[in-house]
C-alpha cells in the first residue's frame, strides 16, 4: 500500500496494512499490523469481523454502548437529523434538540443539577470540567485557587488538564507536566486487604484523608477541585472502599474546594443508577460524562453542574459568561442520539437494570477464582476487575495473551496492565453471562 491504492480499494488484508496511513490510537502498531483484528459490523450484544466471526462484546466498545450495538431508534434518529439539518452553531446561537437535549438529561441527574455543557468526548469533558472549577472560583472572587487534584491510577483523558491530573504513569511521562499546580492522592488498590472485595470493599476509607494532609501542605485556599472516577476504570476497576467517597466530599466541603466526579465510565447506567453519584449517595460538585451519553453512535460528552456553580458565573455583566465551548458543542446529529438514547434508556429500564444483574454478574466473575494466576476479583454493577499475577519480567503480557485468545474464541474484553476489564451492555442477559465466562475462563486455565 506505500505505492498508494486508488480510493476504495484498500483492502484490509495483513499485507496491505503494513503500511496503512492509519495511526491507531493506544495501539502497538506494528504488532496490530501483522495480525489484525478487525471489526466489521454490531448488532446488541455482539460484533462481526470481516469473515463473519461472531465476537461477543464483553467490553460494550469501549465501556459505551451502554444500550447495545447499532439500535434502530437511535439510528435512524440520527440519519433523521443530519437529513434535516447536518449541523448548526451553538456560539451566539441555538436549535431545539440540544435544549430538549439538556433538558432531558438535567431530568435524570441527581438533584440541583440543572445544567449541562456539551463537548465532544471524555476528555474534553474533563478539561471543560476543570476550567469550569478555576473560572467559578475567579468569579467569586478566589482567583487564588487554581490548584487541582487528582488521583493516582485515574484517568481523565488524554487533554492536557486531564493528563495532568490523571495518574496513569504510561499516559503522562512522555508529555511533560501539562499544567502547573496539579497534585495527586493516593490511589484506593489495597490487595493485601481487600483482595476478591464483592461490591465496595471494607477497608481504605482512610485513603480519603491524603486529601487533609495535601490542604495542609498547600493551604487548602490554594486548591481549586478535587477530581475522581466514583470506579476507576481504566486503571483496572478500583471500587471506592466504604466511607471512602463520603470522606473526600467532607473534606472538600470543609475547605471550599469543588469535588468532581468523572462519570464517563459510571455515568448512564453501568452502576445500576443513572450516575454513580446516586449509586453512591455521594454528591459532587461537578460531574463529566460522554460515552454512553448517546450510546457512542455519535461522539459527545456532557458536564453536569450544580445549579450554585453556574448561577456565579451569571452575577456579573451581560456578556460572554465562560469563554469556552467547542465547535461541535451540542451538534445536532449527536443530540438526536442522545435523545434517542436516553428514549430506549428509559423505555427498558436499562438505567438501573445492572443492579438487577449485578448479582448474577458478581457470582459468574467470582466463579473465577482459584483459577491459574487470579489474584483478584472486584465488581460493582456491571464492571468488573480479574487481576491476573504477573508473568515475572514481562507485566501485561499475561492478560494481553488471554485477550487474544479470546477474542480468537468470539469474545471480546479489554485489559489494562494484567488486569481483565469487563463491562458488557446493560441489555446483557444470563445466556450472554454463561457465554462470556465461559470463553474466558477456559483462556484463563490455559
Ligand atoms: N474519563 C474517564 C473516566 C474515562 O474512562 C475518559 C475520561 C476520556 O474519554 P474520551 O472520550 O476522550 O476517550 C475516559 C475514557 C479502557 C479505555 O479500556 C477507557 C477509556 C477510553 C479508552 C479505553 O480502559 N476511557
Amino acid at each position: 500500500m506505500n505505492k498508494r491504492a486508488e480510493p476504495g480499494a484498500i483492502s484490509t488484508s495483513t499485507a496491505d496494512l503494513e503500511q496503512a496511513a492509519f495511526w491507531m490510537p493506544f495501539t502497538a502498531n506494528r504488532q496490530f499490523k501483522k495480525a489484525p483484528r478487525l471489526l466489521a459490523r454490531a448488532e446488541g450484544m455482539y460484533y462481526w469481523t470481516p469473515e463473519d466471526r461472531k465476537i461477543l462484546d464483553g467490553t460494550s466498545g469501549l465501556w459505551c454502548v451502554n444500550a447495545g450495538h447499532c439500535r434502530p431508534k437511535i439510528v435512524q434518529a440520527v440519519q433523521k437529523q443530519v437529513a434535516q439539518m447536518d449541523f448548526a452553531p451553538t456560539f451566539q446561537m441555538g436549535h431545539p434538540v440540544a435544549f430538549e437535549f439538556a433538558e432531558r438529561l438535567a431530568r435524570i441527574a441527581p438533584g440541583g443539577f440543572s445544567r449541562v455543557f456539551f463537548t465532544n468526548s471524555g476528555s474534553e469533558s474533563a478539561d471543560t470540567a476543570l476550567k469550569i472549577a478555576l473560572a467559578y472560583h475567579r468569579a467569586r472572587g478566589e482567583s487564588g485557587r487554581y490548584r487541582l487534584i487528582g488521583r493516582e491510577r485515574g484517568y481523565h483523558g488524554v487533554n492536557f488538564g486531564g493528563m495532568a491530573v490523571g495518574g496513569i504513569t504510561a499516559n503522562r511521562k512522555f508529555f511533560g507536566p501539562g499544567v502547573a499546580g496539579v497534585d495527586h492522592i493516593r490511589h484506593t488498590h489495597d490487595p493485601a486487604r481487600n483482595a476478591f472485595s464483592k461490591g465496595q470493599p471494607k477497608h481504605g476509607v482512610e485513603f480519603a484523608d491524603e486529601l487533609e494532609r495535601l490542604c495542609v501542605l498547600h493551604d487548602p485556599s490554594t486548591i481549586a477541585a478535587v477530581i475522581v472516577e466514583p470506579v476507576a476504570g481504566s486503571a483496572g476497576v478500583l471500587v471506592p472502599p466504604l466511607g471512602y467517597l463520603e470522606r473526600l466530599r467532607e473534606i472538600c466541603t470543609r475547605h471550599g474546594i469543588l469535588l468532581i466526579f468523572d462519570e464517563v465510565i459510571t455515568g448512564f447506567g453501568r452502576l445500576g443508577k443513572p450516575f454513580g453519584a446516586q449509586r453512591f449517595n455521594v454528591m459532587p460538585d461537578l460531574f463529566t460524562t460522554a460515552k454512553g451519553l448517546t450510546n457512542a453512535t455519535v461522539p459527545m460528552g456532557a458536564v453536569f453542574v450544580k445549579d450554585a456553580i453556574f448561577e456565579a458565573f451569571m452575577q456579573g455583566g451581560e456578556g460572554i459568561e465562560l469563554f469556552h465551548g467547542y465547535t461541535y458543542s451540542a451538534h445536532p446529529a449527536a443530540c438526536a442520539a442522545g435523545l434517542a438514547t436516553l428514549s430506549i434508556y428509559q423505555d427498558e429500564g436499562l438505567l438501573t437494570r445492572a443492579k438487577e444483574m449485578a448479582p448474577a454478574f458478581e457470582k459468574a466473575a467470582h466463579g473465577l477464582r482459584g483459577l491459574p494466576n487470579v489474584i483478584d476479583v472486584r465488581n460493582y454493577g456491571l464492571v468488573a476487575g480479574i487481576e491476573l499475577e504477573p508473568i515475572a519480567g514481562s507485566p501485561t503480557k499475561r492478560a494481553f495473551d488471554i485477550y487474544l485468545k479470546c477474542f480468537e474464541r468470539g469474545l471480546l474484553i479489554r485489559t489494562t496492565g494484567d488486569t481483565i476489564a469487563l463491562s458488557p451492555a446493560l441489555i446483557i442477559e444470563q445466556k450472554h453471562l454463561d457465554e462470556l465466562f465461559g470463553i474466558l475462563s477456559q483462556a484463563i486455565r490455559e
